[in-house]
């Protein structure tokens, strides 16, 4: 077994934590990636940080039931690495210190999050019930369960195959697990942060709109009693892209037979369900709907509805009024004037203002059963729970990773790396502000670090005040028909020509940036992205007309999901752009996960191709570099490559020093230096190898720690004798 001690097996397996190496330098970390990739170990250790490289293929046996039990109560130092032993690290520090933990999962589309986000659950959810009692359909026991099912609801809805990943996140998660005050789980909350919905009604060639839809038109009985083609090539909004299988690991039906049986254990009512589906399949008819020109109209460029009868099928599924459907498809109501001289004029849409209100009818329908769906699960998984009985939550973070496609980055791509930017920003300023803070806290001498690639100056770019990228194009958004990406671009290029992290056509002669694009220098990467959608998605309108319609309506669900629109003339406080709205939930989020306790699962993928145990040693590089993976382990082997409370330390090697052991009277901190004295640690040309910190011992290198080890090895088997003479002469 890769254990973590066994340092000559290590040498031929690759080490487990990175900090154990001599040198530390880009091509000793990835030689040692590989040859531990080669080996079939996909994790290793950054001190207490779990690197994992994706091997898109399933290691026979390492998330069995043994192997998850072979890390319940370990150390982390003391098991091979493994996203098991970081979930345990992290649920043995919420009981130890009663606060809340997180875990920060990252690393670019394709990684692995999301399977990490999983593991890592599941550890939790199984050692948190046992230590509840270990019996079936306890309280805790069923609120975990709930928790997993709700996953498999989420990605039927938020996931969806992509030029990158076949089960590719579309939404950020964040699941809360809420602990009373013995660790034992009572409840939880999901949090989502800003669906991609636009991929109801577009995407790349060769991408898929969300499972969801491809799983519900395999199942029979759905589609007949709604009436629908299971023929996903009959919906324009599943053909445009040319892709109705999500590669060889997804099969939608027995995905959605998963997903029914999700919605039935999470007590989804009849109506309800009825609803979904309903919804669902109007959706789609929707984008099946075609407009022509109106002839009858001779002077403008006006629209009739080609096939009236999609409209009526999606006016019935809908439950509401097919000619006021019709009406604000083709039409939209403008007021003119103010106050007594107030009135509304109808204009008719021309053919792209009417397929633009079309879509956007349809994505707002999707986004807004997104919501109900994750507000359905947080009624129940979150159980009407007294909030007082919560003491502390363990966090997971799963968010869409950073995302670069080589034509139109768009709107979504720009959130997207937005997040990803600010994911970077807290793990840089955590790591560095933890390590050395500890250093202080504990009296140990230390020379601060400040020289790693800092993203800050981006993350201003993006959303300073009083002007930053989100800012300009909030204010492009207002002026409302002057704001152009033409005019949008020139303002950029007013403010940020001269930013290091900014280029425009104006500053380069890359041609692949034309009048409406410019290109962000992420910390992940350049990305160029292309405007043009740009204000439309930041608005994100939902026309009057549509909402009237809606309103007339007598389906329950519906109804509710679309409350708050009814409410008219109500006094916006907050401008509510969607890159607004990201902003503020991103850094709410961010203000979250730094109340916490924080700990890392950094994901690589290890190919493009998505190919089983391929190790493309380039593409892993870019990602090292971006993910600052050799300062890391600068900055952990600076510090130090271990460091255990005394009790520990004394328990695990009192047997080393005759002193110490059998008996040892004093404090476990007089008894660790009595060991280190003892054992001869410290040589002549390596002094300070051990430091004695307020709590803590701090071990300088990796091979002192084995030395600890090595002698142990070779007195226990003597103490073991020892103790059974005794034993035998007792009886
Ligand atoms: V995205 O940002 O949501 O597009 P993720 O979440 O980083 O992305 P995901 O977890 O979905 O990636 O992993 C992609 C695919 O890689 C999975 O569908 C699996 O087929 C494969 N994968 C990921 N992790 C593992 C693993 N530990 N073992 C085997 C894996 N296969
Ligand atoms: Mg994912």
């Amino acid at each position: 077994m890769d254990t973590y001690y066994n340092y000559s097996h290590v040498s031929q397996q690759g080490l487990p934590d990175f900090c154990f190496l001599e040198k530390v330098d880009e091509v000793e970390v990835l030689n040692n990636l590989q040859l531990r990739f080669q080996k079939e170990h996909i994790y290793t250790y950054i001190g207490d940080q779990v690197v994992s490289v994706n091997p898109f293929q399933k290691k026979p046996g390492i998330y069995s039931a043994e192997t998850l039990k072979s890390y319940q109560n370990m150390y982390i130092y003391e098991v091979s690495p493994h996203i098991y032993a970081l979930a345990q690290d992290t649920y043995k520090k919420l009981l130890l210190s009663k606060e809340s933990q997180c875990v920060i999962i990252s690393g670019e589309s394709g990684s692995g999050k999301t399977e990490a986000s999983k593991i890592f659950l599941e550890y939790i959810s199984k050692v948190s019930t046992i230590s509840s009692g270990g019996q079936t359909n306890t309280r805790p026991e069923i609120i975990m369960k709930h928790i997993i099912e709700s996953n498999i609801v989420l990605e039927a809805f938020g996931n969806a195959k992509t030029l990158k990943n076949d089960n590719s996140s579309r939404f950020g998660k964040f699941i809360e697990l809420e602990f009373d005050g013995a660790g034992v789980p009572i409840s939880g909350k999901i949090q989502q942060f800003l669906l991609e919905k636009s991929r109801v009604h577009t995407r790349a060639i060769g991408e898929r709109s969300f499972h969801i839809f491809y799983q519900f038109l395999t199942c029979k009985k759905i589609t007949q009693k709604y009436g629908m083609s299971e023929d996903p090539a009959q919906y324009r909004y599943l053909k445009e892209s040319l892709c109705y299988t999500a590669g060889p690991n997804i099969n939608d039906q027995r995905d959605f037979k998963l997903v029914e049986q999700a919605l039935e254990s999470l007590k989804w009512t009849e109506e309800n369900l009825d609803s979904l589906w309903r919804m669902l399949s109007a959706i789609l008819l929707i984008g099946n709907i075609e407009f022509q020109a109106d002839a009858e109209k001779v002077n403008v460029d006006a629209v009739q509805i080609q096939n009236p009868e999609v409209l009526k099928k999606v006016a019935s599924l809908l439950h509401c009024n097919s000619l006021v459907l019709e009406k604000a498809l083709i039409s939209r109501s403008l007021t003119t004037g103010a106050g007594k001289r107030q009135s509304s004029i109808k204009v008719l849409l021309n053919p792209t203002q009417a397929r633009e209100t079309r879509d956007s009818f349809a994505k707002v329908l999707y986004d807004r059963l997104f919501s109900f769906v994750v507000e359905k699960i947080n009624e129940t998984i979150g159980n009407g729970i007294d909030q007082k009985q919560i003491e502390s939550i363990i966090g997971i973070l799963d968010i869409y990773g950073f995302e670069v496609y080589d034509q139109n980055n768009s709107f979504e791509q720009f959130i997207i790396n937005y997040a990803n930017e600010k994911l970077q920003q807290l793990f840089i300023n955590l790591v560095l502000r933890q390590e050395q803070e500890e250093y202080i806290k504990e009296g140990i001498e230390w020379k601060n670090i400040d020289n790693y690639f800092d993203n800050q100056p981006i993350i201003d770019l993006i959303e300073g005040q009083p002007v930053g990228l989100l800012r300009l194009l909030d204010e492009a958004c207002i002026v409302g028909q002057s704001g152009t990406p033409e005019n949008l671009i020139q303002k950029f290029n007013q403010f940020f020509s001269k930013h290091k992290h900014y280029e425009s056509y104006e500053s380069t002669n890359n041609l692949a940036i034309d009048a409406t694009s410019f290109m962000l220098k992420h910390y992940a990467g350049s990305v160029t992205y292309n405007l043009n959608e740009f204000i439309h998605k930041n608005k994100d309108p939902l026309y009057q007309d549509l909402i009237n319609t809606l309103e007339s309506s007598s389906d329950r669900l519906l109804l509710k999901i679309f409350q708050k629109d009814f409410q008219k003339n109500q006094v916006k406080k907050i401008p509510t752009t969607a890159g607004f709205q990201f902003k503020l939930a991103i850094n709410a989020l961010v203000g979250r996960l730094n109340a916490c306790q924080p700990h890392y699962i950094r994901c690589i993928k290890s190919n493009d191709e998505k190919k089983a145990g391929y190790f493309d040693y380039e593409r892993v590089k870019h990602q090292i570099r971006y993910l600052n993976t050799v300062e890391t382990v600068r900055v952990r082997k600076a510090g130090f490559a271990n460091k255990q409370h005394y009790s520990r330390f004394f328990n695990r090697y009192k047997l080393l020093s005759p002193a110490t052991f059998p008996t040892w009277t004093l404090s476990a901190r007089e008894g660790v230096m009595e060991i280190v004295k003892h054992c001869k640690i410290e040589q002549p040309n390596q002094p300070q190898e051990c430091h004695f910190g307020k709590k803590k011992l701090f071990i300088k290198s990796a091979k002192t720690l084995f030395k600890f080890e090595e002698l142990r090895a070779v007195e226990l088997p003597r103490v073991v004798v020892t103790i059974q003479k005794v034993w035998r002469g007792y009886a």
